[in-house]
This record gives C-alpha cells, sequence and structure tokens, in this order.
C-alpha cells in the first residue's frame, strides 16, 4: 500500500517567514556562507546524469542555480529542491551553514552515507525531505535542533538504530513518514505529545513492541501506518478514540484482540481500516455498517468468524478484502451481504472462509469489479451467464467450491481477464470457444472439474498465456496443434489425467519457454516428436500411462529436464546415460517393456545390440564423419566432413584412400537417414556426444553421424580431430 505524503496538507504563512527573515539576517552568517555551502555540497555529487549541478556555475549568482530559491528581500537560500535528479554521492555537512533554509528536498536521489547532524543547525527549516535514497546510519538525534520543523520524511532508505528521544521537543511536528527503513527501539510514546501531529508512517520497520497507548491523544492525527513492525499486544483502546482517523493501519504485525464493536460510530472518517496479517479474533461488529467513508475494509488473513455486516450504507466502499478467516456459515445466505447497489466496488476477496450458498444473481450488477476472489469456500450453484457484464473483471476466482453446471460462454466477454480459476469445482460441459476471445489471459486453470469434449481450438488464440491448465477433466479428442503452439506458455502446460487420443502434435517444438509439460495418463500414443527437443526450458517432461511408442529421441538430451516420467508406455531402444537419464531420481522409465540400457539404477536390460558387427564392418568401408553441432534451439547446423572412401574392391583392407569431398546435407535427411536419432541407430556414446548409423536416402551409402553436445568444454577440439583428413 503506498502511503501519501501529504504536504499539500500545510500552508505556510509565507510573508510572516519573510519579515522574520529580515530581522534575523544578523545572526545567521552571510550570503557568502551560503555561495560556500552550496559548492561544497556540489563537491560531494559524484553522479548528475540529467547534468543539473552544471547551472551551478559562477557566470550565475547561486540564488538563479538550478533548485536553489533565494529569500525576496536578501540573498539567502531558503529552499533547496533536487528531488528526483538521479544524483549520487553524500550530503554535505555544510548543508547546516544554510541558516536561512526552510525546506531542503533531496528526497528521490541516490545518495548514500550519513545523515549529517549539522542539519540539526537548521533552525529555521520546516520540511525536511531526505526519503528515498540509501542513507545509512541512525537518525542523528541533532536533527532535534530544527525546533521549527512541521515535516520529517525519511523513508525508503536504509537507517538503522531508534526514533531519536530527543524528537520529544519537536512539539510542531505534524508530518513523520520513517517508512522502509530497518529502525529498531519500538514506537516511542512520546510521540503522543506531538500534538500536531497528522501523518504518522512508520510502516516496514523493525521496530517492536506494542502500540503505545498515548497515541490516543493525537487528536489531529488521520493518517496512521504501522503495518510490517512486528508489533505485538492489542490495539489500545484510545486509538479507537481517533475520531479524525481517516487511515488506519497496522497490517502484518502480531497484534491480537478483537474489533470493537462501536468502530463505526468512534471511527467516523475512517476510509481505509487494514489490521490484515494479525491475529485479531472475533466478529465484525455491525457498526461497521455506519463507516459510511469506509473505502477499504482490509481484515484479512486473521481468525474473525461470524457474518458480514451490510454494506448497504457503505457507499464509498471499493475494496473489500476479507480473506484468510473463518467467515461465515456453510450455508445459504451467507454472501446476502451482496444483496445491495454496491455496484461501485472494484475489490471483492472473500477467498478461504467459510462462505456457503450460490452466487446472488445481483453480482451480475458490479460491473466496477476488476478482482472477484471467491476461493475456498463453500459456494454452490451455477455461474450466472449474466458474469459478462462484468467487463472489468481482471481476476475471476472461484477454485476449489462447489460450483455446477456449465462456465457460461458469456465469460468470453471479459476481455480483461488476466486470472481465470475455476480449478477444483464441479463444473461440466464443453470448455466455452469464447475464452479464445480473451487475448490477455495469463493464468486459465479449469483443472479438477468434470470438463468434457475436446479441447477447443481457438484456446490458441489466448497468446499471452503463461500457464494452462486443463488436468483432471474428462476431456476427449486430439490435442489441437494451435493449443500446443501458443509460444508465450513458460510456466506451465497441463492435459493429465484426461480421455485425448492422438500423438503429441509436433508443434510442441514452438513451446520453446515452457517449464512444464504434463500429458500423463491419457490416451495418447504414437512417437513422441523430435521438435520436443526445441523446448530448451522444459525442466519437467510427464508422458506416463499413456500409449506411446518408439524411441526416446535423443534431443532430449539437450533440454534442462530435470524430472522425466516416461513410465507406463510402450518405448522402445536404448536409454542413454547422458543428461537427465545420468540421475535415476530425477528420471522413470518403468512399464515400458522393449526399453533396454541406461545406468544401472534404471534397472534395464543391456541392451543387445544386432547391429555390432555391422558397425564394425562400417568402419572397413568408410568411415564418414558429418559433425552436427546442436545449439540451443537445436538447430543442427552441418558444417561439413570430410570423406574417405575404401575401395570397394579391397573390402578388407585397412588401407583406405583418401578423397577430401565434403558433403553438405540437409538436417532433414540426417533425420530421415538416422531414423529420427532412433536409439536403435545409436551406435556409441562418448563424452562429446553420440554417434548414430545412418544410410543415406539417395545413393544408400552407410555413413556415421556424430552429434555433438555443444555444452562440452573441448567439444570444438574434437570436432576438429574429427574433420581431419
Ligand atoms: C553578498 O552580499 C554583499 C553585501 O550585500 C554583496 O556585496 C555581495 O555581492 C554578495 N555576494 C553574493 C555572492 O551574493
Ligand atoms: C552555467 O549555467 C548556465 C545555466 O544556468 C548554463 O547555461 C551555462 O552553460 C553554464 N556554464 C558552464 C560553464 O557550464
Ligand atoms: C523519481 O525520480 C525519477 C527520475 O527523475 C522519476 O522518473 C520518478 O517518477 C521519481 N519518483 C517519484 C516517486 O517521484
Ligand atoms: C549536536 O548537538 C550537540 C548538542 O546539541 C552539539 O554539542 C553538537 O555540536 C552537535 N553536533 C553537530 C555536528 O552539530
Ligand atoms: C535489519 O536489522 C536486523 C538487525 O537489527 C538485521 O538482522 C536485518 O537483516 C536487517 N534487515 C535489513 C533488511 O537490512
Ligand atoms: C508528554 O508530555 C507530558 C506533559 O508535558 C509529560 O508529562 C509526559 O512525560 C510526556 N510523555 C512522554 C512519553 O514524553
Ligand atoms: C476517549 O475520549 C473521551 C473523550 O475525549 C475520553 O473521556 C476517554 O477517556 C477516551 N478514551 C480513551 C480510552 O482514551
Ligand atoms: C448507526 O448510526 C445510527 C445513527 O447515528 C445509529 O442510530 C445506529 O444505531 C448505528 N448503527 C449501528 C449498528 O451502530
Ligand atoms: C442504492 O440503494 C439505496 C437504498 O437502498 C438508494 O438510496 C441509493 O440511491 C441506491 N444507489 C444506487 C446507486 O442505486
Ligand atoms: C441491477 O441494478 C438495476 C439498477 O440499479 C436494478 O434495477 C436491478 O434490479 C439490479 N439487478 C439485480 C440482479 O440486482
Ligand atoms: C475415453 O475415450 C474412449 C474413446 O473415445 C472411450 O471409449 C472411453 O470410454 C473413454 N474413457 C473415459 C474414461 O471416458
Ligand atoms: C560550516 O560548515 C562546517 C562543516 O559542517 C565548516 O567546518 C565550517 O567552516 C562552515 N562555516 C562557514 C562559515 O562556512
Amino acid at each position: 500500500m503506498g502511503i501519501p505524503i501529504l504536504f499539500q496538507r500545510f500552508k505556510f504563512p509565507l510573508c510572516a517567514t519573510i519579515l522574520l527573515l529580515l530581522f534575523c539576517s544578523v545572526l545567521g552568517g552571510s550570503n557568502e556562507t551560503d555561495q560556500l555551502a552550496l559548492l561544497e555540497f556540489k563537491s560531494k555529487i559524484t553522479d548528475d546524469p540529467f547534468g543539473i549541478m552544471r547551472s551551478w556555475n559562477s557566470s550565475f549568482h547561486f540564488c538563479q542555480w538550478r533548485g536553489i530559491t533565494c529569500g525576496k528581500l536578501h540573498q539567502r537560500v531558503t529552499i533547496l529542491n533536487l528531488n528526483s535528479q538521479h544524483l549520487q554521492g553524500s550530503i554535505s555537512p555544510y548543508l547546516g551553514n544554510l541558516t536561512f533554509l526552510l525546506t531542503l528536498s533531496l528526497n528521490n536521489n541516490s545518495f548514500s552515507g550519513e545523515i549529517p547532524p549539522q542539519l540539526g543547525n537548521l533552525q529555521r527549516l520546516q520540511v525536511l525531505r531526505l526519503d528515498d535514497n540509501l542513507l545509512t546510519g541512525k537518525i542523528p538525534a541533532n536533527i532535534s535542533g530544527c525546533s521549527n520543523l512541521l515535516s520529517i520524511s525519511l523513508g525508503f532508505n536504509k537507517l538503522v538504530g531508534p526514533v531519536p528521544l530527543e524528537f520529544r521537543i519537536l512539539t510542531k511536528l505534524r508530518e513523520i513518514v520513517i517508512e522502509s527503513n530497518n529502525l529498531t527501539g519500538g514506537i516511542p510514546p512520546f510521540l503522543g505529545n506531538l500534538s500536531d501531529l497528522g501523518i504518522l508512517s512508520t510502516t516496514t520497520n523493525n521496530l517492536g513492541g506494542i502500540i503505545p497507548d498515548s497515541l490516543g491523544q493525537l487528536s489531529k492525527l488521520y493518517f496512521l501506518s504501522m503495518g510490517i513492525n512486528m508489533l505485538s499486544g492489542t490495539i489500545p483502546h484510545s486509538v479507537y478514540n481517533l475520531s479524525s482517523l481517516e487511515v488506519f493501519s497496522v497490517i502484518q504485525n502480531k497484534l491480537h484482540g478483537i474489533i470493537p464493536s462501536d468502530l463505526g460510530t468512534k471511527l467516523p472518517s475512517i476510509t481505509v481500516y487494514d489490521i490484515a496479517y494479525n491475529r485479531f479474533t472475533g466478529t465484525i461488529p455491525t457498526s461497521l455498517s455506519n463507516a459510511s467513508n469506509l473505502e477499504v475494509l482490509s481484515i484479512g488473513y486473521n481468525w474473525i468468524i461470524g457474518h458480514l455486516p451490510s454494506l448497504e450504507k457503505l457507499h464509498k466502499l471499493l475494496e473489500l478484502r476479507i480473506s484468510n478467516n473463518n467467515l461465515g456459515t456453510g450455508q445459504a445466505g451467507d454472501l446476502d451481504f451482496w444483496k445491495s447497489n454496491k455496484t461501485s466496488l472494484e475489490l471483492i476477496n472473500i477467498d478461504s472462509n467459510k462462505f456457503g450458498g450460490s452466487l446472488p444473481i445481483s453480482i451480475t450488477n458490479f460491473t466496477s469489479l476488476s478482482i472477484l476472489a471467491m476461493g475456498n469456500n463453500k459456494l454452490y450453484g451455477n455461474i450466472p451467464a449474466g458474469i459478462g457484464n462484468l467487463v472489468n473483471l481482471q481476476d475471476f476466482i472461484v477454485a476449489d467450491n462447489r460450483f455446477t453446471g456449465n462456465i457460461p460462454e458469456e465469460i468470453g466477454k471479459l476481455q480483461k481477464l488476466k486470472r481465470l480459476v475455476f480449478q477444483g469445482n464441479k463444473f461440466t460441459g464443453n470448455i466455452p470457444s469464447s475464452l479464445g476471445n480473451i487475448r490477455h489471459m495469463i493464468y486459465l486453470y479449469l483443472n479438477d472439474n468434470s470438463l468434457s469434449d475436446s479441447i477447443p481450438l481457438v484456446l490458441g488464440k489466448c497468446q499471452s498465456l503463461l500457464l494452462l491448465d486443463l488436468s483432471w477433466n474428462n476431456l476427449s479428442g486430439l490435442i489441437p496443434k494451435e493449443v500446443m503452439s501458443i509460444r508465450s506458455l513458460a510456466i506451465y502446460m497441463g492435459m493429465s489425467h484426461n480421455n485425448l487420443t492422438g500423438s503429441l502434435p509436433m508443434e510442441v517444438g514452438t513451446l520453446n519457454n515452457l517449464g512444464e509439460l504434463d500429458v500423463s495418463h491419457n490416451m495418447l500414443s504414437g512417437e513422441i516428436p523430435t521438435t520436443l527437443g526445441s523446448c530448451i526450458r522444459l525442466e519437467s517432461l510427464q508422458l506416463q500411462e499413456n500409449f506411446f511408442k518408439g524411441n526416446i529421441p535423443p534431443a532430449l538430451n539437450f533440454v534442462v529436464l530435470t524430472k522425466l516420467n516416461l513410465s507406463f508406455n510402450n518405448f522402445e531402444g536404448m536409454v542413454t546415460e547422458n543428461g537427465v537419464f545420468k540421475n535415476s531420481s530425477a528420471v522413470s522409465v518403468v512399464g515400458n517393456k522393449k526399453l533396454c540400457g541406461g545406468i544401472a539404477e534404471l534397472q534395464l536390460p543391456k541392451c543387445n545390440f544386432k547391429k555390432a558387427t555391422k558397425s564394425r564392418r562400417l568402419n572397413l568401408r568408410m568411415k564418414l564423419v558429418i559433425a552436427a553441432s546442436v545449439v540451443v534451439s537445436v538447430a543442427f547446423v552441418l558444417f561439413g566432413a570430410r570423406l574417405f572412401f575404401a575401395k570397394r574392391k579391397k573390402e578388407n583392407s585397412t588401407s583406405v584412400s583418401s578423397m577430401n569431398a565434403v558433403i553438405r546435407m540437409s538436417y532433414e535427411s540426417i533425420l530421415k537417414a538416422t531414423n529420427e536419432f532412433s536409439s536403435g541407430n545409436l551406435i556409441g556414446v562418448g563424452s562429446f556426444g553420440s554417434v548414430y548409423e545412418g544410410i543415406l536416402e539417395n545413393d544408400e551409402k552407410i555413413v556415421a553421424i556424430k552429434v555433438l553436445n555443444l555444452v562440452r568444454p573441448g567439444v570444438y577440439r574434437s570436432f576438429k580431430a574429427d574433420v581431419k583428413p
């Protein structure tokens, strides 16, 4: 959650200040001191990509330098504002000599080092913004010398240590923003004495301790954010006395207790109430219905039970975040809170509760929703066709409920959908082909339902998908090649536990970003396409419990597989000892009766090469080494090779005369010659690659083809040795 820094709340009495400066000018050094201080500041800047400091030169008076404002009636610096300039370097202690400074804004740069304690000399300073830098060390206690300070922003740095106790004298402070550092030492109780404080943001530190009771004295406090701080104990009741409070967040601490029953009446101005990720118990008070300014209710990840009160009067409500509690009864009527015209809601997250009942038809009126998450409840019934009205929906999550019926075709109207999570229900019927209209979809989970019929090929139009899960349904028919060529798929494609038939489309080779492919437990048949070698990011491949046959394509050695399951198919031929096959715990090949070889742990029978003699003969007759190199995309590039000819007459002779002919041939003809690198043609596996026997199509010559594994160091030397005449 972003914490707005609301400076516009303050209006400085400028005229009064200027008059005051006139009278005081005798006291605070001179214009020369200011110039020196600025030059010293400049000298500590080590990088200035926008060249902003170039204007700080002697051709102009320092009052005209970029980022400098001087007082109108004297030539002294009153504002130094160089925010968002990508400046690097340290903050010069000389800045402490700019005695007339009112505002120092160096926020959103890359200043490093410590905050110079000399800044504490800036007695007139009202606004100190050093947020969003790389500052280290402690907050200097000397800053308490800036006795006119109204606003201090040190957030998003790397500060450590406590909020100095000395700050208790900064009684004019209206704003303290120290979020996103690594501060410790608790939330100091003296803050309760800074009676003008309107904003206190300590989010994302390591403060620890309890929320001091004294904060309840801050009658002007309207923004109080103390999330992610290891706070424990309860929220003091005094805090609920802060009738001006608009934003209250204690997200992600270790707080406990209940939400007070009079919340809605005690905090009439509350717009953001965020106690998520704590240990709160009890119920949501019905008085909440009276908190008519509420925009965000965030109480997720607690132990809250009971009903959600009516939202009828919460006309401004935008976000309802109540996930991961124990809300609801599991019975019909649990979603009655919905029967309102709160159609401005943009986010509803009721995930992981005990809500029962069916979706109220009124949901179709909530056209502003962009996130609707209802997963892991006890909801049942149909998804109404009118859901197509929710045209702003980006996340639609109903996972792990008991929804039945068809997924309405109207879902295709939800053009902005990015995540559709329908897994773990009892949806029947087919996968609506209208899903193909949703071009921006990134995650599509339809797994664990009872969807039937074939996979619509228009799903292939969802070319933004990173993940597609259709597993555990009753899908039948072929896997459409259009779906097997959704190039964007990077995380997972799951179709396991269906009744899919036919072969694995060769288009699988287009999935060269995919990490995990699971088509196990189907009725798929045929050979594995060699194009699978193009899936170079594939880490897990599950083909088990199908009717695949043929050899294991050697291309599988060149992908980064760490998990491969081929079990219970009809694979045959030799299992290599390379790549994933080196590790028995990563590979499963059981239930393939015709496989042989491999490492001992796979417990396959030894290969019985009938072709051994033939390969010896090969050596005598001719030797052709064609070195094919496998580049990442498994484009086998043929470099050419030297051809040695044995005279046919001298069949048994070892003397061979060479003929330096270089054969160029296409990858396709090599594929044909080697039976698609079938393991039946494999005649040897060496450290640099595998050697295949092949018969060239045109002239029926027997050749040996070596496939080099380019990942191996020294492979290029091996290649050169092979092709030497
Ligand atoms: C400083 O002030 C003196 C006297 O007012 C003036 O003569 C001089 O030019 C000023 N110098 C700068 C750098 O402003
Ligand atoms: C001095 O600054 C001005 C802008 O204030 C700039 O135009 C000029 O080029 C600068 N001179 C040098 C020598 O950098
Ligand atoms: C920070 O500075 C960068 C670079 O000038 C700018 O693009 C960005 O919007 C700034 N961010 C904030 C929060 O001001
Ligand atoms: C810090 O404050 C103390 C006491 O107010 C003072 O003695 C000391 O000089 C100050 N240090 C700096 C660097 O301004
Ligand atoms: C914060 O400080 C604690 C010790 O006080 C240290 O263990 C932790 O790593 C620090 N965290 C960060 C993000 O620097
Ligand atoms: C707050 O101010 C009162 C009155 O000045 C004082 O008695 C009390 O000790 C202060 N509390 C803290 C925590 O500083
Ligand atoms: C809340 O405020 C009322 C009136 O200002 C006061 O009487 C009461 O003591 C306060 N309650 C707490 C717990 O601070
Ligand atoms: C809501 O406010 C009205 C009027 O202020 C009051 O009568 C009613 O009791 C309040 N409802 C709840 C539930 O606190
Ligand atoms: C919502 O319903 C209330 C009464 O229940 C009505 O006063 C209000 O005008 C309605 N708002 C809209 C936007 O229809
Ligand atoms: C949807 O809103 C319209 C207009 O406010 C209303 O007439 C209609 O009854 C609502 N439909 C449902 C199902 O709540
Ligand atoms: C799978 O499909 C085949 C052929 O279409 C059919 O005979 C068989 O009953 C189906 N099995 C299941 C479990 O649906
Ligand atoms: C003010 O800054 C200090 C450093 O913090 C210097 O040591 C002083 O010399 C300087 N004073 C003047 C008058 O420039």
